[in-house]
């Protein structure tokens, strides 16, 4: 049982946890659709941050989203992929956690979503904080609790 005396890792700033932006796979506000679902295919990763030419966080995008797009009535309407912008499309409702926040706060958020955006105040991207690294963080945490 982990006790209240040892709770104080959850108060620990994620600073340490992050997977820095220019390690983070994304795509670009103005980018289209095909490009888009190009990177997703390539790098395997089933979501990715958006950004824009400054480096502010604007949504997420999905090989879901994408295809989402382009579902027509009867069949999948590929031709669509270069006239569709990334920002048409992409998801712009999305937690986002501070460079200062706490552990506790990443736990929380990783529960309903595979990896969370770091942002700094000023809204820019600065990489993110995935379930996996909050997950060794934790298992790591409750093997070392006597
Ligand atoms: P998913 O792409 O659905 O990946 C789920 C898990 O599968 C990942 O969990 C990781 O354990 C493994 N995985 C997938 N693709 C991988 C790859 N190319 N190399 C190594 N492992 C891979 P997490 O590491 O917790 O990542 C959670 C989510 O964060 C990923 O979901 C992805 O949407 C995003 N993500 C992780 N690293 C990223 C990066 N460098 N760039 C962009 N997005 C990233």
């Amino acid at each position: 049982m982990i006790s209240v005396r040892n709770k104080e890792f959850l108060f620990t700033p994620i600073a340490d946890y992050i997977i820095s932006a220019e390690k983070v796979v994304h795509v670009q506000i103005g980018n289209n659709a095909e490009h888009a679902l190009l990177v997703l295919t390539k790098t395997g990763y089933s979501s990715i941050p958006v950004l824009d030419a400054n480096d502010r966080l604007k949504g997420l995008l999905s090989i879901r989203t994408v295809t989402d797009s382009i579902l027509g009535l009867a069949h999948i309407e590929y031709e669509r992929l270069p006239d569709l912008k990334v920002d048409e499309i992409m998801k712009t409702n999305i937690p986002t956690i501070r460079t200062t926040d706490r552990f506790q706060r990443g736990l929380d958020l990783v529960i309903d979503n595979p990896f969370v955006c770091v942002v700094e105040e000023d809204g820019t991207f600065a990489g993110i904080l995935t379930r996996r690294v909050i997950l060794k963080q934790f298992k790591k945490y409750i093997y070392s609790v006597d």
